[in-house]
């Protein structure tokens, strides 16, 4: 545990990148033939943008490290892909209806995963749909065959296999209860842990849940070399 200075309040560092998630013990969704991610909701016309196709628009690297909600932080990733703010420009907001005014994103992972993001969130610069991680494509662990990467928000945010984006024009109904509750923005330096209670009365809550979770999700790592 050296040198937390530079992170954010309440995170502690972990050595590597652990696979975590929902997902615990299953290993990841299998990667389709010709992966499309859906784009979906106040749009003119549905669009399925082929990751060949986002592949070619203007590739984007972000240095950053990664913040779990339950309180562990991977530091020094290297991602690389195409900025969402550059998806968004090109592919989704030429097919919004006439007038609309987007305020919410929706994304949703091949396994189910789904979170939400203000569009003022989702427009960051550093937001990413990314391929690469280290130089290498995306593995099942995280998140074949791309994913996002919200670096200031927790890493639920960072749906991981992502196979849909829905933009909305109102906040979605929430399904969650008040115990999981998530901040409706969660930015890590503000440590928007929760939608109810302060970020640092979670905090031991949330560290219990680090090992179980980590050990489970371990279990279903990807095989391959
Ligand atoms: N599709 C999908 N995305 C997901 C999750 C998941 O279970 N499924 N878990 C989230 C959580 S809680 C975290 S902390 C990060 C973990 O990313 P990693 O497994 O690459 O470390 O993925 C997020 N994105
Ligand atoms: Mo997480």
């Amino acid at each position: 545990m050296q040198n937390d200075s530079r992170l954010p309040p309440g995170q502690r560092r972990v050595d590597g990148f652990p696979r975590f998630g929902s997902h615990l013990s299953r290993p990841a969704p299998a990667v389709p033939a010709d992966p499309i991610i859906e784009m979906r909701g106040a749009m003119a016309e549905v669009v399925d943008l082929p990751l060949a196709t986002l592949s070619t628009l203007p590739r984007r690297e972000v240095a950053t490290d990664f913040h779990c909600v339950a309180g562990w932080s991977s530091t020094n990733l290297r991602w690389e892909g195409v900025s969402f703010a550059t998806v968004y420009r090109a592919v989704i907001e030429p097919a919004l209806r006439p007038g609309t005014s987007v305020t919410h994103v929706v994304c949703r992972g091949l396994d189910g995963w789904e979170s939400v993001m203000t569009i003022e969130d989702a427009l960051a610069d550093d937001v990413l749909i990314a391929e690469n991680l280290n130089g290498y494509p995306l593995d099942g662990d995280h998140g074949a065959p791309a994913r996002l990467v919200s670096p200031r928000q927790y890493g639920y945010v960072s749906v991981k296999h992502l196979s849909r984006i829905e933009v909305l024009t109102a906040a979605p109904k929430r399904s969650e209860g008040p115990l999981f509750r998530t901040h409706p923005r969660g930015r890590v330096w503000e440590e928007e842990r929760h939608g109810l209670l302060p970020g640092r009365v979670v905090r031991p809550v949330y560290r219990t849940l680090i090992a179980p979770i980590r050990f489970l999700s371990s279990r279903g790592v990807h095989a391959g070399a």
